[in-house]
């Protein structure tokens, strides 16, 4: 595995790409052109820009997270031609840059979610929350300005206001979509993107919908074994993979993380490991990444991938906000730092264990 952070640009990251280089072990970032929107063709002196700056500070850009996903592809609607035309163009741009890993989801209307983005854990520090019972108090426009004011003056990823003003008009877009129709457009977009996958080596990694449930009765289908299956047989290319989110998979208690794992075996392309602490089966925060501190095995996890070979980028997922750190909620230094550092302790450990037979 390549131990990797995710960083959103100098424009928009409080984090540095020297702090990140001064993380032991972390050789590279996971990152995306911020400024562009679904459905836009990526130019190649962006890309190229990108990479330059990365490079420059002694780290390479592992992949991309992510390449997003125009609502006419999960939509299926008629103009879909045009935005998948302008991926493949993306994806050939990136491929010829040397770039050959991309993450994507395909959740309809809001990206992940939660219900509060700074609450306070019995340490002082403060983490993304979740809890049902809040979602099913508000509608989804007024999911916004019940978590707008926690950003820390940040611009979330698939919580920009723009989008946010759109609500209204993206639900009545989805009105026909279910999860059948939803499979049926992921397979569609699939099969159109495969070849210039397969002629650059591109792996496609799905993220798994976050929480691992309908949300506000749209439709969610990566959220557990059965249906990854299904998809990964659907479109039977080893360059359609997924990304391994516990975080994301975990939210669902009867997921089985590292039996999911195993069943994956060639699949998994790119991991997002973190913890979750449950105080019910439907509501949960984001811990440290240490096993004692949430609900997972983090061994158990790390052993899992371990054991089916995955050689992919990997990167702690969301991290606490510790020390005073004033950054995106989820994305500071401190803590995502302590866990990469503990991901890597446990893999050094299972590694030796294994190969010296101890
Ligand atoms: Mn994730």
């Amino acid at each position: 595995m390549e131990m990797t952070l995710r960083w959103y640009g100098s424009k928009h990251d409080s984090v540095t790409l020297k702090q990140i280089r001064q993380i032991p072990g972390v050789k590279g970032v996971i990152t995306t052109l911020y400024d562009t929107m679904p459905g836009e063709v990526w130019e190649e002196a962006d890309i190229k820009a990108m990479i330059d700056e990365v490079e420059a500070a002694g780290l390479k850009v592992a992949g991309i997270e992510s390449v997003n996903i125009h609502d006419a592809i999960k939509i299926g609607s008629p103009d879909r031609e045009q935005y998948i035309d302008n991926y493949i163009t993306t994806l050939e741009r990136l491929g010829k840059a040397g770039i050959h890993m991309v993450c994507y989801n395909f959740m309809p209307v809001f990206d992940w979610t939660r219900t509060e983005l700074a609450r306070v854990r019995p340490d002082g520090s403060t983490v993304l929350a979740y809890t049902q019972e809040a979602v099913d108090k508000i509608k989804p426009e007024e999911m916004f300005n019940s978590i707008g004011s926690d950003m820390n003056g940040f611009v979330m990823p698939g919580w920009e206001p723009e989008r946010m003003a759109r609500v209204k008009e993206l639900f009545e877009m989805y009105k026909d979509v279910d999860d059948e129709k939803l499979f049926e457009n992921l397979k569609y977009f699939l099969e159109r993107i495969m070849p210039v996958c397969d002629k650059y080596d591109i792996n496609m990694a799905i993220h798994p919908d976050d929480p691992a449930w309908s949300v506000f009765g749209l439709p969610r289908i990566i959220i557990n074994k059965e249906n990854i299956l299904r998809m990964m047989k659907m479109v039977d290319n080893p360059h359609n993979g997924v990304t391994f989110c516990s975080g994301s998979y975990g939210t669902n208690l009867e997921n089985d993380l590292p039996d999911m794992i195993r069943s994956l075996k060639g699949r998994i392309h790119f991991a997002h490991v973190r913890n979750l602490k449950f105080n019910s089966p439907t509501d949960f925060e984001e811990a440290a990444h240490l096993s004692s501190d949430g609900t997972f095995d983090m061994y158990e996890i790390m052993k899992a991938l371990y054991e089916i070979g995955f050689d992919g980028p990997i990167r702690p997922d969301h991290g606490r906000m510790i020390w005073d750190e004033v950054a995106m909620p989820g994305y500071g230094l401190y803590d995502r730092a302590l866990g990469a550092t503990y991901l890597n302790g446990l893999w050094e450990a299972i590694e030796k264990s294994q190969t010296r037979g101890l």
